[in-house]
């Protein structure tokens, strides 16, 4: 899954694709780069980041879907507004990425049961201008998992059939650095949970700490952590995660080809999610 941000606040490449028709050209290009599905959104979750309105993230995603549809490129639309992922769905999305996973519009989860595409729900504890202040675990694996599991009844019970849904941990959101790590150790703990699983952890604060410089302690710059963005997919895509969401399309889908020639199973065992045609191809 590629991703198409069309903000001017992103944390990698805010401003880079507010442009339609640049962002079009940059969709067009993650797929000829390996994407199986292009992510579009128009409002930053970065951590401290501000809502935009309905109209401006409407103004910024439509055209950039739309375009990149009629190019025939698989779309998904990053959205935690009903609304939005109506209107994305109607232009021709195919995938609604809530990384609230129904929790920041109560009406999302009937939009996602009435278009019946597939829906992802990420782990999600509050809004991005918040959310640091909402991480604190015991047992970080086993409450993300519980946690998760019981939006997943939720969404279930507004009418969302299982089988449209796809898992996320949610890495960066309400987590610590050593939380992402331990999630990314604990995966088998969210494939217990029968739905495939995508993982975000394309350039995020994680890796930049891992990365930071021996001397000046400085995190490594988001724009070079691309190597570790493809190594987190190496691990994952063997693991039998469905997808990962990336910015640098061409690393991360070496990557997965990598971990399905060592391990075919990541492959089959990632093709649990029906309702699409397209779904399961990605490691
Ligand atoms: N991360 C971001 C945005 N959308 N969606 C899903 N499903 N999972 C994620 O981890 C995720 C997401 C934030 O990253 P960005 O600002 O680089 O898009």
């Amino acid at each position: 899954m590629g991703i198409v941000n069309v903000t001017p606040d992103s944390f990698s490449d805010g401003g880079l694709w507010l442009d339609p028709e640049k962002a079009v050209e940059h969709g067009i290009d993650l797929v000829e780069r390996g994407a199986d599905l292009v992510d579009v959104g128009g409002e930053s979750t970065r951590p401290g980041a501000a809502r935009v309105t309905t109209q401006e993230e409407l103004r910024r995603v439509l055209p950039v879907v739309r375009g990149l549809v009629a190019d025939g490129v698989p779309v998904s639309i990053d959205t935690m507004r009903a609304e939005v992922a109506e209107a994305a769905v109607a232009a021709g999305a195919r995938l609604i990425n809530d990384v609230s996973g129904g929790l920041a519009d109560p009406s999302m989860a009937g939009v996602a049961a009435w278009t019946g595409v597939p829906f992802v729900v990420m782990h999600w504890r509050g809004p991005s201008a918040a959310m640091d202040g909402f991480a604190g675990y015991e047992d970080v694996v086993r409450e993300v998992v519980g946690e998760v599991e019981r939006r997943m009844d939720a969404v279930g019970a507004q009418g969302v059939d299982p089988e449209q849904i796809i898992l996320d941990p949610g890495l960066g959101f309400a987590k610590s650095r050593a939380d992402d790590w331990a999630l990314l150790g604990g995966l088998d703990a969210f494939a217990r949970l029968g739905r495939p699983v995508l993982m975000g952890a394309s350039r995020k604060r994680f890796l930049g700490t891992l990365l930071a410089d021996p001397t000046t302690g400085a995190p490594r710059p988001a724009r070079a952590r691309d190597a570790a963005t493809a190594a987190v997919a190496t691990l994952v895509a063997a693991q039998g995660a469905w997808a990962v969401r990336v910015h640098d399309v061409a690393s991360s889908a070496d990557a997965v080809r990598v971990a399905a020639a060592v391990t075919p199973t990541a492959r089959s065992s990632s093709g649990r999610v029906g309702p699409s045609a397209w779904a399961g191809r990605v490691g």
